[in-house]
């Protein structure tokens, strides 16, 4: 059976303490395992924390020798796109090498040994044909795994760019990387969360301190709800978000009865499932927001075959 585990964004500290709580040891190899159970990881593994490589030395050979599986987060995506270069634009890459998005990653970028105006590593590049492995969902027995939204209509818009493993293609990185393609909408879903604006004039600022005009939601609700219940924003910013009902089909809902499971969306407070049939396991270990008093937690859920989820198989360590 499967222990799955939350966003990691670069501490490796909490990931062997929370390894070793769950029962997983080194081996000879030094591939953490457990006698009888597997990892899944949500994704994201990268930016922000201290320890960059320290979290690849420990997912990468759990992944590689199967003690592990993982499908790709947004941050392991931006990083392959950050490395790519645009085809159509000399001297530029596919997520552009702005202030913002060199903020984002500059912690990886330094890890394998670039700067700001260095081209992409050895080590970097090694590291991007990694990521690319990783699948962008898994659909198994009794379970289902993605970084941000579970979607159909935008699995089916990747279909033809995606392997029968679930992993890109080496031609897809094109249209992934240009806004206003099917590609790049689907995976903004997939990976980032399913977005709604807000009514004009709104804005909130995000943990990083960014104006947005544009709301996470709980995309899997159906119900019209307002704003505000819909929103997933740092808990600072739900004042700032309208009570006004969002408008019917706004919300593509979750077409399953299988668990799944989600990182991304930094929550906060004691961890529990977000529905009976949905858990997000990302505790915001990297919280690193002036406000945010309270540590972060990599957080993981015991999967045993059950059909609902069980708030004690939550099990979390502290930043
Ligand atoms: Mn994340």
């Amino acid at each position: 059976m499967y222990d799955l585990i939350g966003d990691i964004h670069g501490h490796a500290g909490p990931l062997e303490r929370l390894l070793t709580k769950l029962g997983y040891e080194a081996d000879r190899e030094g591939v953490w395992r457990h006698p009888s159970r597997q990892v899944i990881f949500l994704g994201d593994f990268i930016d922000r924390g201290p320890a960059q490589m320290g979290v690849i030395s420990i997912v990468r050979p759990m992944v590689d020798n199967g003690a592990a599986l993982a499908v790709m987060g947004n941050h392991e995506f931006n990083a392959i796109m950050y490395a790519t270069k645009n085809p159509d634009r000399s001297g530029e890459y596919l997520r552009v090498h702005s202030d913002d998005n060199w903020k984002q990653h500059e912690a990886f970028v330094k890890a394998v040994g670039g700067s700001r105006d260095s081209d992409v590593t050895e080590k970097q590049q090694e590291l991007i044909d990694w990521f690319k492995t990783l699948p962008v969902y898994l659909d198994l027995e009794g379970l289902r795994v993605v970084h941000a939204c579970w979607h159909r209509p935008s699995f089916d818009a990747l279909a033809v760019y995606l392997d029968d493993g679930q992993r890109f293609r080496e031609n897809a990185w094109t249209d992934l990387g240009t806004k206003g393609t099917a590609a790049y909408e689907a995976a903004e879903v997939l990976l980032k969360g399913w977005e709604i604006p807000l009514p004009l004039g709104i804005t909130f600022r995000d943990k990083d301190d960014k104006e947005r005009d544009q709301i996470r939601t709980r995309w899997w609700e159906r119900a019209q709800r307002g704003y505000r219940q819909l929103a997933i924003v740092p808990d600072d910013a739900i004042d700032r978000i309208p009570d006004s009902p969002i408008g019917a089909d706004s919300l593509p809902g979750y077409d399953g009865d299988k668990l799944l499971f989600l990182g991304h969306y930094w929550l906060s407070g004691d961890p529990e499932p977000l529905t009976d049939h949905i858990a997000c396991l990302d505790y915001s270990i990297a919280g690193e927001n002036a406000a945010d008093t309270t540590p972060g937690k990599l957080c993981a859920y015991r999967f045993d075959g059950e059909d609902q989820l069980i708030k004690d198989k939550f099990v979390w360590v502290s930043g």
